[in-house]
């Protein structure tokens, strides 16, 4: 009731959320604000609201602009909250993942990288590694360690330095095609990336980020960044506390490529590769061909999986 329709309406895309308003980008190229249609917001779907990334039927309503409707999303990259049993969906139809680690300050430990890692694969994305701040003293070194236990499993890992430099050509191939999500805790440089990417950017860095506290209200909005080189951007939330979400136990293996792929020899179809006889994965694991470090990351996911 009371929709004007014809004069304005048309599809778009959300670039930002916060405090139930939206900045819509228009396929005509415009930039709207906009707000919740009521019977949309009372509308549970997957329990989600509207992030970036998603492609919405506008209308205007009265000389507001209002979403009125979702588009089906290709992709979503959902992550656990902090602490919590709720997920959360953190931006829709990504082409691509980065995943961003440092080399030191903070240093990256395996079971934080298998957990970033194996989140984004249960959003049906590949990620990339990004191992940043390898310009510290024994920066270098903790990427060798990494790249020599994520490369060989299928993994393109990229050693960079967003102070120095080094790496950024191979960082702005994954960076500017595309939508593309940066994911990873806070401190380790994602907003430095991009500023080095683009420095028109000018976003603020070595800040504590508030999200994932306790703190009610954080000014802190998730939203998509166009890139001068002509990708898009989506800064997410901080991925400190990084679960799998409403990943069943026996999906949590399809999240380790390497594991899935020895899974096929084990005896039982459905091995859990924990405690059944003539498991293929375990006897991988015996002959160094697997990680341990990877084996007990997938134990401990799986494990949580069955209480949640
Ligand atoms: N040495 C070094 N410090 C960096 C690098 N990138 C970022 N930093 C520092 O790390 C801190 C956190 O960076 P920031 O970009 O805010 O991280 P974010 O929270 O992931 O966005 C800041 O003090 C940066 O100056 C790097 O490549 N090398
Ligand atoms: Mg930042
Ligand atoms: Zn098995």
């Amino acid at each position: 009731m009371g929709i004007e329709r014809g004069t304005a309406s048309g599809h778009g895309t959300v670039y930002a959320s916060g405090g139930g308003v939206y900045r819509v980008r228009l396929d005509d190229g415009s930039e709207v604000e906009a707000a919740m249609r009521g019977r949309l917001k009372l509308q549970k779907r997957t329990g989600e609201k509207v992030v970036i990334g998603d492609r919405v039927r506008m209308a205007r309503v009265a000389g507001d602009w209002v979403i009125d409707a979702v588009d089906e999303r290709r992709t979503q990259m959902v992550r656990r909250s902090p602490g919590g049993r709720k997920g959360k969906v953190v931006a829709a139809n990504l082409d691509r993942i980065i995943v961003v680690v440092a080399a030191r300050d903070p240093s990256a430990t395996f079971e934080l990288i298998d957990r970033l890692l194996a989140v984004v694969e249960a959003s049906g994305l590949h990620p990339v590694l990004v191992v940043n701040k390898v310009d510290l003293p024994g920066g270098r070194e903790r990427f060798d360690e990494i790249d020599r236990t994520y490369g060989p499993i299928g993994y393109r890992v990229l050693a960079v330095s967003a102070v120095g430099g080094e790496g950024m050509e191979a960082f702005a191939r994954e960076a500017c095609a595309g939508t593309a999500a940066l994911v990873g805790p806070s401190g380790v440089g994602k907003s430095s990336l991009l500023n080095r990417l683009d420095p028109a950017l000018e976003l603020r860095t070595g800040e504590l980020s508030t999200r994932g506290g306790r703190g009610r209200h954080t000014t802190v909005e998730s939203r998509l960044i166009p890139l001068a080189c002509g990708g898009v951007l989506a800064d997410t939330p901080g991925f400190g506390d990084v679960g799998l979400w409403r990943v069943d136990p026996d999906d949590v293996e399809a999240c380790f490529p390497e594991l899935a792929e020895r899974a096929e020899g084990c005896r039982f179809r459905r091995c859990t590769h924990t405690s059944e006889p003539d498991c293929a994965v375990r006897a991988a694991v015996e002959r160094g061909e697997v990680a341990g470090s990877r084996y007990r990351s997938y134990v401990g996911l799986r494990e949580e999986a069955k209480h949640r």
